[in-house]
């Protein structure tokens, strides 16, 4: 039975990390930064001296291909990947253990020269964690992508998505192009690492996620008034940062008492105007997101959000705004691939266990157009998106061999 070369893999992870590592580790990798752009460069070639065909698309995915040389309807493929971007301080495992492992899977099949009736390829998808719009590749190439808000796509920083792409060398309202003709893919499988403490504490080394969550992303302004810190009387002041404080506090409360028991609210970005110590906050913009597996759920959330935004409002006596920045929509894993996963980790002797994703992911684009599943392996201490992020090397080894032997059943190979 063949299976990855973990040394290979393992130097690849480390190499990868280097791009944007962190003087105490961990790494900074923005899509279309210069580090970015350096490890795209360094990932080609890799492919490329794998003996892969390659080729990157108007919304930056890059590929990696055996079998085709670009996407033909008529030969449908079997595709894997993940992502190169990453958070701000983040780790070097999330996406790029599931476009470094699809990597080493296609490169052991070539090696062994395991025929496959359906091409394979491996995938990087552009700005998955979202500076600039969430999934951002995945859903060009799904046929997502809504062009008309193209202009408007920003990062927290202000930096526009069509400058950074162009200081990249890619034309942001070309993006759109990158939908891949229908037919194109015949399934999709994602490795990751669970980012949360579900599997290590279970003690299982094998996830087969059954659903993604959505993610809605909204700005919420207050604007009150600007006054002296020190000479504006207590009861007079319209203090746009407390009023934001209060709401964030009203808004936990509420996703944890009203939302499903799963439903999960965060404010990451809190930016406060002018910004000194002496001058009473007269705006306030917080970046408010709520996640759940179920569209309702999310969606009367949010209602009721907006509700305690003004009710807010009105007892500090100054104004809010919901500005909706981003909304993905919760996804089902196929029950072929899923089912295709366990059988697999059956063979593999790997215990296993269906779980939801409470991280979002480019396979819940996918999912909308393609059969599409992801393998999960345990993160240690549920830690990640933050610099010590980490899973076991021998988890990594599992969870590659699970995709190695998961593509090679979807991509019906000879001794699949
Ligand atoms: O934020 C997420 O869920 C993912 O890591 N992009
Ligand atoms: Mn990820
Ligand atoms: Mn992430």
């Amino acid at each position: 039975m063949i299976a990855i070369s973990l040394p290979r893999l393992t130097s690849r992870i480390d190499a990868l990390a280097r791009f944007g590592a962190l003087p105490g580790g961990g790494v900074t990798r923005f899509c279309w930064s210069p580090a970015h752009e350096q490890a795209r460069a360094w990932l080609l070639g890799e492919m490329r001296a794998a003996g892969l065909e390659t080729w990157v698309d108007p919304a930056g995915n890059v590929f990696g291909a055996d079998g085709i040389r670009a996407w033909v309807p008529e030969t449908p493929a079997v595709v894997t990947g993940s992502h190169i971007d990453t958070v701000p301080e983040g780790g070097v495992l999330d996406g790029a253990l599931g476009v470094l492992a699809g990597l080493e899977c296609l490169e052991v099949i070539r090696e062994t020269k395991t025929r496959h009736r359906r091409p394979l390829v491996v995938a990087a998808w552009s700005d998955e964690e979202g500076r600039y719009g969430s999934l951002f590749g995945s859903r060009a190439f799904c046929g997502l992508l809504d062009a008309a808000r193209i202009d408007e796509m920003a990062a927290v920083d202000g930096t526009r998505l069509v400058d950074a792409m162009a200081g990249a060398g890619f034309d942001a309202h070309r993006a759109a192009e990158a939908k891949a003709p229908a037919g194109a893919v015949a399934s999709y499988v994602e490795l990751h690492i669970e980012q949360g403490p579900r599997l290590e504490e279970a003690g299982v080394p094998i996830g087969v996620v059954e659903a993604i969550v959505g993610v809605r992303r909204s700005r919420v302004i207050f604007v009150g008034q600007a006054d002296h810190a020190g000479t504006t009387p207590m009861p007079r002041r319209r203090d746009a940062f407390l009023a934001a404080a209060d709401y964030a506090l009203r808004v936990r409360e509420h996703v944890v008492t009203r939302g499903s028991d799963v439903s999960v609210t965060n404010f990451g970005v809190v930016r406060v105007h002018p910004g000194a110590s002496n001058i009473v906050p007269g705006r306030a913009e917080l970046m408010h997101e709520m996640r759940d597996p179920d569209a309702g759920v999310l969606e009367r959330l949010a209602g009721e959000c907006a509700a305690l935004a003004r009710e807010v409002a009105r007892a500090h006596r100054l104004e809010a705004e919901i500005q909706p920045v981003s909304a993905t929509t919760p996804a089902q894993c196929s029950p072929r691939v899923q089912a295709t996963i366990q059988k697999v980790c059956d063979t593999l002797g790997l215990a296993h266990q269906r779980l939801y994703s409470a991280a979002g992911h480019d396979a819940q684009n996918l999912a909308r157009v393609v059969d599409a599943g992801m393998i999960f392996i345990p993160s240690q201490g549920g830690r990640s998106h933050r610099v010590d992020e980490m899973s076991d090397p021998a988890a990594i080894e599992r969870g590659a061999n699970a995709l190695l032997h998961t593509l090679l059943v979807l991509a019906d190979a000879a001794d699949a």
